[in-house]
């Protein structure tokens, strides 16, 4: 028997018709906040909207123009604050490859819906009062570590908040205070097991039982992997910056697929390409739009995240619809030699072979005109002490498994525990060393 939790039952299990004609209300409200700024102002009177009256249905959302990534840098750092300066009481940015910052203010009021949408996640997992959380993520502009935190202080958890980093003493902490619940990244997940003996502990020592795992993509593998070497349940968490951060997407206790709030979140799958609405149980690019906020309103966000919204229901009575695994985003994919390969597909290969460590690393390489793919993993190392045969064989199946699931010839080297870099936050997997021209 699954211990079920509801934070808001009424409005986690209510019907369609009831979420559809709460979203159209807060749609009209953000759309009274959106027409403040200069930004939207001309976008949506170029598309007939000049008031929340122009709203009538849902529908009319999908005559308002994306928003983007870039449209959010060109916006630095103020431009698309809805309320005078004197309301907002955070603001969080995410850095990416530019420099140029996206900026996300929130109101009172914003915050507020954030925690309870994080403190409604925490308890689809079955968490509460009487669990010790021990929040791993970084705290900061980053989101995971505040959006958490105050979630699970209004769940009534009891909060460490240690911030990423400093593996020694997380253990000793999970140790000393009886951690049930971890919020981290998969890959420091993975790291954080492989020092245990390091640092002297046993399973026995902790009392851990969950795991909230986000922030970076990861397979199903991964996730399995992870269950069984701490002999917990790991849960998958979705969330980005620009939709506040982690609370987004969070799976129940059946884990089969993320519940999106979409009393909150309104979602629509696109053809990257083409934009066009795809139905669901079909892969495409993820595009948000949060219904409640106030202080950075944000129409159609364009998240460059690709999933599926899964079809049918889920045991647990939830009607909110659940999202699939992030199985890439539209910028990550790698064109090698021609091929088009996501390093989603290489992760899964690696992550289900058993004799397999905690880490690895997919590296890019001219050669001459030809590009070269390495993919470096970690072994166990008792597989360095015995036959040397044996992981040469190693070294063949990987390759052979590779080759069959991303159709090009990788080179394999297999490396010693703890070689390869470490992150305390999110991974990066690919180091990609080829001239772009
Ligand atoms: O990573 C928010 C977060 C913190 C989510 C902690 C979950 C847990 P950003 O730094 O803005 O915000 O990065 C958002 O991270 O667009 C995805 O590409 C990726 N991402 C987040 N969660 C997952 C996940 C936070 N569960 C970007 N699976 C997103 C795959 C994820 N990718």
């Amino acid at each position: 028997m699954k211990k079920e939790t509801f934070w808001d039952k009424k409005i986690e299990t209510a019907d369609r018709k009831i979420l559809d004609s709460l979203k159209l209300k807060q749609l009209k409200r953000l759309v009274g906040y959106a027409l403040r700024t200069v930004f939207y102002k001309s976008r949506l009177k170029a598309v007939g909207i000049s008031s929340p009256r122009d709203i009538r249905s849902l529908k009319d959302l999908a005559r308002i123009p994306f928003t983007t990534k870039d449209d959010l840098r060109e916006c630095y750092p103020n431009g698309l604050l809805s309320v005078p300066m004197s309301r907002v009481v955070r603001i969080h940015t995410s850095s990416g490859t530019t420099g140029i910052p996206t900026v996300i203010h929130h109101t009172q009021k914003d915050l507020n819906s954030w925690t309870d949408l994080v403190a409604r996640s925490i308890s689809a997992t079955g968490a509460g009062k009487q669990d010790i959380f021990q929040n791993m993520m970084t705290y900061g502009m980053f989101t995971g570590g505040l959006g958490l935190h105050y979630g699970a202080e209004r769940v009534g958890m009891t909060v460490i908040p240690m911030g990423g980093g400093n593996t020694r003493r997380q253990i000793q902490i999970m140790r000393d205070f009886g951690t049930t619940v971890l919020h981290i990244t998969p890959s420091y997940m993975l790291h954080l097991y492989s020092m245990l003996s390091e640092c002297g502990a046993t399973l026995k020592d902790f009392k851990l039982k969950k795991a909230y795992l986000g922030a970076e993509p990861y397979s199903e593998d991964t996730r399995s992997k992870i269950e069984k070497m701490w002999q917990i349940d790991a849960y998958n968490s979705y969330g980005l910056s620009e939709m506040n951060g982690p609370g987004v997407a969070f799976e129940c206790v059946y884990k089969t697929g993320m519940h999106v709030w979409e009393d909150v979140y309104h979602v629509e799958i696109v053809d990257p390409k083409t934009g066009e609405l795809l139905d669901d149980g079909l892969e495409g690019e993820l595009v948000f739009t949060n219904l409640l906020r106030e202080a950075t309103p944000l129409l159609r966000y364009r998240t460059r995240d690709m999933a599926a919204i899964l079809k049918g229901s889920c045991p647990c009575g939830r009607t909110h619809r659940r999202l699939s695994r992030i199985t890439g985003r539209t910028d990550d994919m790698l064109i090698i030699n021609g091929v088009n390969v996501y390093p989603s597909q290489i992760e899964s290969v690696v992550m289900k072979m058993p004799e397999v460590g905690n880490n690895y690393q997919i590296c890019l390489e001219k050669d001459g005109a030809l590009d070269s793919l390495t993919v470096k993993i970690e072994i166990s190392s008792r597989m360095f002490q015995g036959d040397l045969g044996l992981i040469d064989r190693l070294k063949e199946r990987i390759k052979e498994s590779l080759r069959a699931s991303i159709v090009i010839n990788p080179r394999v080297e297999l490396h010693e525990p703890g070689s390869l870099p470490v992150f305390e936050g999110k991974a990066k997997r690919v180091v990609d060393n080829r001239i772009k021209i």
